[in-house]
């Protein structure tokens, strides 16, 4: 068979001649270039939250939350170490806040999702309103958004962080700046947004528009009881359980305009074959089980986070009833025209 890659000593003088023009043939990259499916870097992998607890107090020892600006430790893909990325297209980290610390309002052009692993009862502020984080609940940091955190409690908190930094990164469009101080000045009542937003109410004169919801903290006693009612009402899904979106009241649409989220009550009997483009980080709320990513077999229990690649076939097996949460780029996708899935073996 012919081979375009092969090299000739005519070929080898003439990749050379244009390399110093700064032009390279397509015919030796092509077939790395146009897959005919996703052939990604990313790693199936699983963090236990005991080890990543342990690493974190260490953490807390050698740099306050100040210092650091944020104390995290990133959550480094396998096949992408050095790159702070847990996909290809975004970012995960776990976030620990000392009792008394601070870590100091700045806001940049990245979108965060705060998902609380541990503690109850810290603090974060977005867009001058304070919001009181319990176990599970899911925080939104719009893009620009002043966001400062803080811990009166006597507790460690942590929790994940997930970003879409390399999404940022490749489009070159970071901005960033920091406040000059500890904390934003607080303009409105702790729970003011849920309240408006988030009793399929609003109100009537809102100006708000689209991009992103107006909740910013959707919390984990309304999502669990969701997931109940679904429950009670209808079948699982072969492929997900019992899955909800996590959406935005303004438009219907997700919740951030480049992170998608989700949380699902596995059945017992677990799930059929799934695959979708939108590589998924998933972290257990509740329960324990094992999820097989093609061949790698991860097991899982509470607070533990694992990455499902782009196109890579999961089964979950939960041991018992479970709760996962998950984030994943898939409205980018969607958006794009790109997001594609597979239900079953097929
Ligand atoms: C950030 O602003 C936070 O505000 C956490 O808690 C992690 C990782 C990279 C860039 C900004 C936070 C971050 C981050």
């Amino acid at each position: 068979m012919e081979d375009r890659s092969r090299l000739t000593p005519e070929r080898t003088a003439f990749y050379n001649k244009i390399d110093k023009q700064n032009m390279a043939p397509l015919w030796t990259v092509l077939g790395d270039l146009v897959t005919p499916e996703p052939a990604s870097k990313c790693e199936a992998a699983i963090w236990h939250f005991d080890e990543i607890r342990t690493a974190m107090l260490e953490a807390g020892g050698l740099i306050t939350a100040k210092e650091a600006e944020r104390r995290v430790l990133i959550l480094e893909n396998p096949g992408l170490r050095g790159e702070s990325k847990i996909t290809t297209s975004l970012y995960a980290g776990v976030q620990l806040v000392l009792p008394g610390e601070i870590a100091p309002a700045h806001r940049h052009t990245q979108s965060a999702l705060r998902f609380v692993l541990e503690g109850s009862g810290a603090h974060t502020a977005v867009g001058g309103e304070k919001t009181i984080m319990q176990y599970g609940d899911f925080v939104i940091t719009p893009q620009m958004a002043w966001h400062d955190h803080g811990n009166e409690t006597d507790a460690p908190m942590f929790w994940l962080d997930g970003l879409d930094i390399p999404l940022v990164s490749i489009l070159d469009a970071s901005f960033a700046e920091v406040l000059g101080e500890d904390a934003q000045a607080i303009t409105r009542k702790s729970g003011q947004s849920y309240a408006e937003f988030g009793h399929n109410l609003m109100p009537v004169d809102s100006v708000r528009s689209g991009h992103v919801s107006p909740i910013f903290n959707y919390p984990y006693e309304q999502s669990r009881e969701t997931l109940e009612a679904m429950k009670r009402g209808d079948d699982p899904d072969p492929c997900h359980g019992w899955k909800l979106r996590y959406s935005n009241p303004l438009d219907g649409g997700h919740a951030m305009p480049t992170i998608g989220t989700f949380i699902q009550l596995l059945p017992k009997i677990g799930t059929l074959p799934y695959r979708s483009t939108d590589a998924t980080v998933f972290t257990c709320v509740e329960g324990n089980g094992k999820s097989r990513i093609g061949e790698t077999l991860v097991e899982w229990g509470p607070k533990d986070i694992f990455v499902v690649p782009s196109w890579k076939p999961v089964v979950h097996e939960p041991a018992q009833e479970s709760i996962l949460f998950s984030y994943s780029d898939r409205p980018v996708q969607e958006k794009l025209g790109l997001w594609r899935e597979l239900r079953g073996n097929s």
